[in-house]
């Protein structure tokens, strides 16, 4: 398989790597699978995760599972590739879903995204589709997909708001969701008796840039910018819809029950509007696996054990990959 990959898929250029894995997998996708999916190394817990989608995300899998010359490879159990495959199912973008295992470093995969994370788009760059260059990081590559597939009829509207200043707030709460979120989120998730801050002190870090982002989110909502969905709720929806792991691992996220919150209330009334509606909308829940399936990847973070980039970074105090 690594023969047929590299001789006749991919090429590399000085500046950019071309690559056609279209060609491959339109003869032999179930081998493609199965290389990216080799046996799980003993030991190595980040290599043995679940290796498919479940539930609706795995209907929706298999709606996409046709050779189709734009192709996201993701995982299942990755945030980050749900923003992706969110703005996809937004979009009504055809693609093609491809599974693989992040974390099982091949030169194939690195050969598209140095960086050896996931998502990483296909991006067909003639007519015909024949040819196509990688992109990655998920905020580029909602951002990208947003601008490509701008019909209206077709792809519903843009999910960035057409005014420049609305659109560079945006990207700021965009950048809170990814900088100050996110890393309290891991940081919170990944406690144990052994780290130098408490797991109050934690869960504090995380409601807090939860609050700061709610307060400026538009004050009827549903959503952050209101009515309309946006990339801003995209950007967040994926660990919104992993919060629940908190109460099986961490004793609960703290968020106060309706009425429970204090001089708070209206903020966390706020949050919970937003939160349902986002949780509800299609493209979330047809991009979500089986809870128990979290549950099981997740344990690797909450016993602070896993090896992933995001964990060591977690671990480190160093900005997320
Ligand atoms: N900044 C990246 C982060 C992507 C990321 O961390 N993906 C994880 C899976 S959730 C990954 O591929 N991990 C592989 C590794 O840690 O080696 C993005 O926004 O796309």
């Amino acid at each position: 398989m690594l023969k047929t990959l590299s001789s006749s898929s991919v090429l590399l250029s000085k500046r950019h790597i071309a690559f056609n894995p279209f060609k491959t997998r339109s003869t032999h996708p179930r081998h493609l699978q199965s290389f990216f999916h080799t046996t799980p190394k003993m030991g190595s817990v980040d290599t043995s995760l679940h290796p498919h989608t479940s539930g609706r995300a795995a209907v929706f899998a298999q709606a996409h599972s046709s050779p189709n010359p734009l192709i996201l490879y993701g995982g299942w159990f990755c945030p980050f590739v749900q923003r992706s495959w969110i703005t996809l199912h937004e979009k009504r973008i055809p693609h093609q879903y491809f599974e693989i295992n992040p974390y099982k470093k091949d030169p194939e995969f690195l050969a598209l995204n140095p960086r050896g994370l996931v998502p990483t788009l296909a991006v067909p760059i003639d007519k015909a589709g024949k040819q196509q260059k990688p992109l990655y990081e998920s905020v580029v590559i909602c951002e990208y997909l947003d601008e490509v597939y701008n019909d209206p009829e077709r792809n519903g509207p843009s999910l960035l708001p057409p005014d420049a200043y609305e659109r560079a707030r945006c990207r700021i709460w965009i950048d809170h969701i990814s900088s100050k979120i996110l890393p309290a989120f891991y940081k919170f998730m990944q406690h144990t008796e052994q780290k130098a801050y408490t797991l109050d002190e934690a869960r504090q870090e995380l409601l807090d840039g939860i609050k700061t982002f709610i307060k400026e989110a538009d004050p009827e909502g549903p959503f952050f910018l209101g009515k309309q969905f946006s990339m801003v709720d995209i950007m967040l929806a994926p660990w919104l819809c992993r919060l629940f792991l908190f109460d099986v691992y961490k004793g609960g996220v703290g968020i106060p029950d309706e009425g429970k919150g204090g001089e708070d209330e209206n903020i966390w009334a706020r949050w919970r509007k937003w939160a349902k509606a986002v949780q509800e909308r299609d493209s979330v829940q047809d991009t979500l696996s089986e809870r128990e399936q979290y549950v099981e990847a997740y344990r690797r973070y909450a016993e602070d054990t896993t090896q992933s980039q995001v964990a060591q970074a977690t671990r480190q105090g160093k900005r997320l990959p």
